[in-house]
């Protein structure tokens, strides 16, 4: 949308190309930049290629070509190239992206309400995710989202439910996570959450996830099991209990303003594309969750069930979800009991 009916300058290709930045569609020095579309958006993210999210973004990017006939086309830029989440969320609100998917946590950070589909143990399965997500819950999201210019695709993407790993020991009760660093994405949903199990959490955004385990700037993290293979964190982590603590999905986000001026065609072919490439990757991540303990554990981590009724009385009893119905309001609170009976 930056690119509305103009290419990009070539200053700005040039440098996307210096600093190794190449999106996923784009052959080499992208042809199709210098034979522009009419259309060109850029789609920002930060998981890698190979995840199901930007395999699907890929297919669904091949799709809107085919559907336009050419006119729209859509750039993916995989594993942070155009920065980290926040940088992403700010591109975004100036018009320099034109898409990006964020856990409703880390927007949260603009938009305090989007924390509420990451409440800890929240979600039993996927059937009640899914129902609240595509239901009430979700469409709250979405109108608190719309609030700040955020228009957010109906269909939400899964990035999986999440499970401790640690280097230094493994996690089996609550109290070993007694000052344990931890990191969390920055996000105060996350680090509330782990102050409460009585962990020293600190905000860490991905792209540098990897070496702060590594050097052991922190000694644990958290992410879906699918998460883990694909950044491959079991090679900087030992343990990793399954606590299930929560679930985390990302928001389809376009700039609102400039996504209504579109031509009506032209929304319809892009956001029916990318729901049904969301709805697709949803099923990729829980078949590949089906086997990804097993494909982990080859590698060498080491699992273990935790209870997970002991995870959530802790969090009563140092009143996390007190504080954070507090936080969030009666609106977003009541619309989460509804979808999951009563929290706390
Ligand atoms: O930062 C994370 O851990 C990640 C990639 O799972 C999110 O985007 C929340």
């Amino acid at each position: 949308m930056n690119a509305f009916r103009s290419p990009l300058p070539l200053t700005r290709r040039r440098l996307l190309v210096a600093s190794g930045a190449v999106a996923i569609g784009a052959a080499g020095v992208s042809t199709s930049a210098f034979a522009a579309a009419e259309f060109q958006f850029k789609f920002a993210n930060n998981l890698p290629p190979t995840h199901p999210m930007n395999v699907r973004a890929k297919e669904a990017a091949d799709k809107i070509a085919k559907d336009s006939a050419g006119r729209v086309e859509l750039l993916i830029f995989p594993s942070n190239q155009l920065g980290a989440d926040a940088d992403l969320l700010s591109q975004l609100r100036a018009g320099g992206i034109d898409f990006l998917t964020m856990s409703g946590l880390v927007a949260s950070t603009l938009v305090p309400t989007a924390a509420i589909t990451g409440m800890g143990f929240a979600f039993k399965d996927y059937a009640s995710v899914w129902q609240a997500i595509d239901g009430k819950l979700g469409g709250y999201v979405r109108g608190e989202l719309a609030k700040a210019n955020l228009m957010a695709m109906p269909k939400a993407w899964d990035n999986g439910f999440r499970q401790m790993t640690s280097s230094t020991r493994p996690i089996r009760s609550v109290d070993d996570l007694k000052g344990m660093k931890m990191r969390v994405p920055i996000s105060p949903l996350w680090t509330s959450m782990f102050k409460a199990l009585d962990a020293a959490p600190t905000g860490i955004a991905p792209p540098e996830l990897y070496s702060a385990l590594q050097t052991g700037i922190v000694d644990g993290q958290e992410n879906s099991l699918v998460g883990i293979q694909f950044t491959k964190l079991n090679e900087v982590q030992k343990y990793c209990a399954l606590s299930n603590h929560m679930w985390d999905g990302y928001w389809m986000l376009a700039n609102k303003r400039i996504f209504e001026k579109l031509p009506k065609d032209i929304r319809e072919i892009v956001q029916r594309n990318l729901d049904a490439a969301a709805v697709a990757q949803r099923g990729d991540v829980e078949r590949l969750g089906m086997s990804s303990r097993a494909d982990l554990e080859k590698l060498g981590l080491r699992f273990n069930e935790v209870d997970k009724e002991a995870f959530r009385d802790r969090l009563r009893k140092n009143g996390f979800y007190a504080e954070w119905k507090g936080k969030l309001g009666k609106e977003a609170w009541d619309t989460l009991e509804a979808a999951v009976g009563g929290m706390g």
